[in-house]
């Protein structure tokens, strides 16, 4: 697991190098958008529980076999399972996010999720679709102008749409 500091240090270490110009622009970029960066995470991370149960409302409304008798979702226990599914790709994303890399995502999280949701018979490409509400749901959170400084956020939006759009194929 690893941010994207760490990321560029072991990689220019495998090769015994330092750091390069473009290398060092890069990060100082990250640095100098920082701010940014902590209120998307705090934003997301405020609004999480809306962003969980609206994206699945619209989800289950999309697809109700979803939640019909003999569906992945029917029950107490697998709808909760869904829910829960859905905040934690969401947590995980605010940490790629909060990292400015998704090996987070990547390791902790996506890893092996399409053959669990294979074993389990849960229909990833609905799940996809989740995160694909959810993805939608957070950038307009993150893009509200209201109680925030005004700035240019379209880089971070970009890179968290990014996250999103990463877990969604990883399970598609
Ligand atoms: C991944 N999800 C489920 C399970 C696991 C995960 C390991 C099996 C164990 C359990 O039921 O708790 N766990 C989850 C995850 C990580 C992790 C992402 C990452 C670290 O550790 N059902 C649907 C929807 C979808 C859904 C399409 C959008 O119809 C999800 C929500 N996941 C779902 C359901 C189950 C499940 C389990 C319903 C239960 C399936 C079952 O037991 O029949």
């Amino acid at each position: 697991t690893l941010d994207v500091f760490s990321k560029v240090v072991s990689q220019a270490d495998a090769r015994g190098e330092f750091l390069s110009t473009e290398q060092l622009d890069a990060l100082a970029a990250v640095v100098a958008s920082g701010s940014k960066r902590l209120d998307t995470v705090n934003r997301i991370t405020s609004n999480a529980s809306a962003i969980v149960t609206d994206a699945a409302r619209t989800l289950f409304e999309e697809q109700p076999q979803l939640i019909a008798p003999g569906g992945n979702a029917y029950t107490n226990r697998r709808m909760a399972a869904c829910l829960r599914d859905m905040e934690i790709i969401l947590r995980y994303v605010t940490y790629a996010a909060l990292a400015g890399d998704a090996s987070v995502l990547d390791d902790r999280c996506l890893n092996g999720l399409r053959e669990t949701y294979i074993a389990l018979g849960t229909p990833g490409a609905s799940v996809a679709v989740g995160v694909g509400k959810m993805k939608e749901a957070a950038i307009k959170i993150v893009n509200d102008p209201n109680g925030i400084t005004k700035g240019d956020c379209s880089q971070i939006v970009s890179e968290l749409a990014g996250y999103f759009d990463r877990a969604a194929a990883a399970v598609a």
